[in-house]
C-alpha cells in the first residue's frame, strides 16, 4: 500500500509498529465515510512539507528577526506563506505561527484583553467554541464571558440579543464564529455593534475559512479586526492555526503569538500552510468550495426527507446539524450506530437541547472530506440513505449491509488514490 509521506520505507524498517499505525489510519480513511465537519484530506504536497527537515529548525521570532542563526532558508518559506495568505484573503497582515485554532484564539485574548475583561461570544451549546468563554477553558476561567445564542424560532444567531448584551456589558471584545453554525454570519451587523460599544471584533473562521478562500461565501476579513482560523478544515491544509488582521493590530498580535503564548514555530507546518494557500488560489479549489456547499445542501435535504430535522431548516455552508428527536434516537446512539457501519460523524448538542452534551439530541455532518474524494450530489443522497438505515439499526443487524454500501461508495471515490508514480523521498 502507498503511504503518502517521505521515506516511508525507512520508517517501516526502523519502527514497524508506528509504520503500521500510519498504514492502518490510511486504511481506516479509505474504508469509511468521513463526515466529521472539521476534517479533510490534505494533499500529498502538504504532507511532503509537513514531513520535511524543516521540522528540525528553531526559528523563534519572525522572518529577518530571529533569535537563532541559520534561519535564512525557513525565512523564505514563512515570507512566501505570509504573502500568500494576505493575497488569498485580501488581508493587511498574516501570522502563520499559531500551532492550532485554540492557540490563535489565545493570542488574540493576549493581544487585546487583560484577565477579568469581558468578552461577548456565541454560547457553546448553541454552536460556539470552547475557547469562546467556556468555563473549562482559559477563556472562561480568566475572562468574564457573556454569551449570546440563537433565536428559538429561527435557530440562527439572535442578533438582537447580541446587540442588547453588548450594550449592557460593554465587552472589550466580541467574537463571531463557532463549531456548529450552519448558516453564514452577518459580519456587518457584528461590526456595527462592536463600533457602537468600542469593542474589538474577532471572527473565529476556523470552520468556514476554506469556503471564504474559494470565494463561495462572504469574507469576514473586511469587517473584523482579526480573523483566526485553523488550516485543516475545509481549507484542506496541514493541521494548525493562523490569523489575519488589520495592519494596526499586526505588532500586538505578532507579539502575542510569540513570545507571549508560544515558543518556536513549527516551520514544517508553516511551509505546509504556504503550500496549501497556493493550492487554494486555484480555480480548481474555488470549484471544490462551491461543491462542498452543494453537497452539504444535498445531504441535508436528503436527511430531512429521512425524518432528521435540519437545525435552521438547512445550511449555507459545509455542515449541517440534524435534530434526531423526531425519530427517537439520541446523538450518542446515532454516532455509535453509524460508527459500526463505517460512517464517521459526531453527536452534537442542538440549540435548547434537553439532553446533556454527552448524549445530545443531534448529529453534525460535514461534506469537506467526501467532496475531496470527488463525490457529488447524487452520492449525498446515497449517503443519507445509509445514515438513515444505520441510525435506526438498534440491534446492529443492518450494520454489515450498510458497511457494504459505504465500501462501494468509497471504493468508487477513494481517499488518496494510488498515484501513477510514488511520491519522491526527500
Ligand atoms: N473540534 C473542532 C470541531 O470539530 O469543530 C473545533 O475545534
Amino acid at each position: 500500500m502507498t503511504y503518502y509521506g517521505p521515506d516511508y520505507a525507512s520508517l517501516q524498517q526502523q519502527d514497524p509498529e508506528i509504520a503500521g499505525v500510519l498504514v492502518d489510519e490510511l486504511t481506516r480513511l479509505r474504508s469509511g465515510l468521513q463526515l466529521i465537519a472539521s476534517e479533510n484530506f490534505t494533499s500529498p504536497a502538504v504532507l511532503a512539507a509537513l514531513g520535511s527537515t524543516l521540522s528540525n529548525k528553531y526559528a523563534e521570532g519572525y522572518p529577518g528577526r530571529r533569535y537563532y542563526g541559520g534561519c535564512e532558508v525557513v525565512d523564505v518559506a514563512e515570507t512566501i506563506g505570509i504573502q500568500r495568505a494576505k493575497d488569498l484573503f485580501g488581508a493587511e497582515h498574516a501570522n502563520l505561527q499559531p500551532h492550532s485554532g485554540a492557540s490563535a484564539n489565545l493570542a488574540v485574548y493576549g493581544a487585546f484583553l487583560k484577565p477579568g475583561d469581558t468578552v461577548l461570544a456565541m454560547s457553546l451549546p448553541h454552536g460556539g467554541h470552547l475557547t469562546h468563554g467556556s468555563k473549562v477553558s482559559f477563556s472562561g476561567k480568566w475572562f468574564n464571558a457573556v454569551h449570546y445564542g440563537v433565536a428559538k424560532d429561527t435557530e440562527d444567531i439572535d442578533y438582537d440579543q447580541m446587540r442588547a448584551l453588548a450594550r449592557e456589558h460593554r465587552p472589550k471584545m466580541i467574537i463571531a464564529g463557532g463549531s456548529a453554525i450552519p448558516r453564514t454570519i452577518d459580519f456587518a451587523a457584528f461590526r456595527e455593534v462592536a463600533d457602537e460599544v468600542g469593542a474589538v471584533f474577532m471572527v473565529d473562521a476556523a470552520h468556514f475559512i476554506g469556503l471564504v478562500a474559494g470565494g463561495a461565501i462572504p469574507s469576514p476579513v473586511p469587517y473584523a479586526d482579526v480573523v483566526t482560523f485553523t488550516t485543516h478544515k475545509v481549507l484542506r491544509g496541514p493541521r494548525g492555526g493562523a490569523l489575519v488582521c488589520k495592519a494596526d493590530h499586526a505588532a500586538a498580535l505578532d507579539k502575542a503569538v510569540f513570545p507571549m503564548m508560544q515558543g518556536g514555530p513549527l516551520m514544517q507546518a508553516v511551509a505546509a500552510k504556504a503550500v496549501n494557500f497556493r493550492e487554494c488560489a486555484t480555480p480548481e479549489y474555488a470549484a471544490y468550495a462551491r461543491q462542498v456547499i452543494a453537497n452539504a445542501q444535498a445531504l441535508t435535504e436528503a436527511l430531512a426527507a429521512e425524518g432528521m430535522r435540519p437545525v435552521t431548516g438547512g445550511t449555507d455552508t459545509h455542515l449541517a446539524l440534524l435534530d434526531l428527536q423526531g425519530i427517537g434516537v439520541s446523538g450518542k446512539d446515532a454516532e455509535e450506530r453509524c460508527g459500526r457501519a463505517g460512517i464517521v460523524l459526531n453527536k452534537n448538542a442542538i440549540p435548547y437541547d434537553p439532553q446533556p452534551p454527552s448524549v445530545a439530541s443531534g448529529i453534525r455532518v460535514g461534506s469537506p472530506s467526501v467532496t475531496t474524494q470527488g463525490m457529488v450530489e447524487g452520492d449525498m443522497k446515497e449517503i443519507a440513505t445509509l445514515i438513515a438505515r444505520a441510525v435506526r439499526d438498534e440491534d446492529g443487524s443492518a450494520a454489515e449491509e450498510v458497511r457494504r454500501g459505504v465500501q462501494a461508495l468509497v471504493d468508487a471515490h477513494p481517499a488518496y488514490p494510488q498515484p501513477s508514480a510514488p511520491p519522491a523521498a526527500l
